[in-house]
């Protein structure tokens, strides 16, 4: 059943950017949109974080706060490519959580699972990639303080070409507004 290859990778092009073929040939062949998962579980809340680095516009940054006895966390962020060269994310750090990883989410039959993305994530040319819900995030894991609405989270975000940056994600609600 062709749905089980099915994920989606939320890429939008700049008019002067390089062609789609060539954003998405990187990651996965399998990556395509599905139906009834809608670019609207990307909107940022209010109050997310926002950071400039380099040709990277980086905006829409947020925790959502964790349930009782939640054992992981999850974050996400969007990444404009302003520049002419391709980047990637190829790892996060955060001082509240002894590992973050990249998850993407991936059907599995009729299941929705997450998996690891080795290797980072490109962020091309032109390319705005956005991690939200139902697509990629951020998983904290070995959380020291459960993440609390109303709170900060420190990230270090490190990229391939532009380096790393401090960005504080604020903590939203467990449903994410
Ligand atoms: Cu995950």
């Amino acid at each position: 059943m062709n749905r089980s290859h099915a994920a989606i990778l939320l890429i939008s092009l700049g008019a002067s950017s390089l062609s789609l073929g060539g954003a998405l040939a990187q990651d996965s062949g399998a990556m395509k949109s599905m139906p009834g998962m809608h670019m609207d579980t990307a909107t940022a809340p209010a109050g997310s974080a926002t950071v400039k680095l380099g040709d990277l516009d980086i905006s829409g940054g947020y925790v959502r706060a964790m349930l009782p006895g939640q054992p992981v966390g999850g974050g996400y962020i969007t990444i404009h490519n302003g520049g002419k060269t391709d980047d990637r994310l190829t790892s996060v750090t955060s001082s509240a959580a002894g590992k973050v990883e990249l998850h993407e989410m991936k059907m599995e039959g009729e299941i929705m699972k997450m998996r690891e993305i080795r290797g980072g994530i490109a962020i091309p040319a032109g390319a705005t990639v956005t991690l939200a819900p139902n697509t990629m995030h951020m998983m904290f894991k070995q959380v020291k303080t459960p993440f609390k609405q109303g709170g900060t989270v420190p990230v270090m975000l490190m990229f391939d070409k532009s380096g790393m940056v401090d960005v504080n994600l604020p903590v939203v609600s467990a449903k994410g507004n």
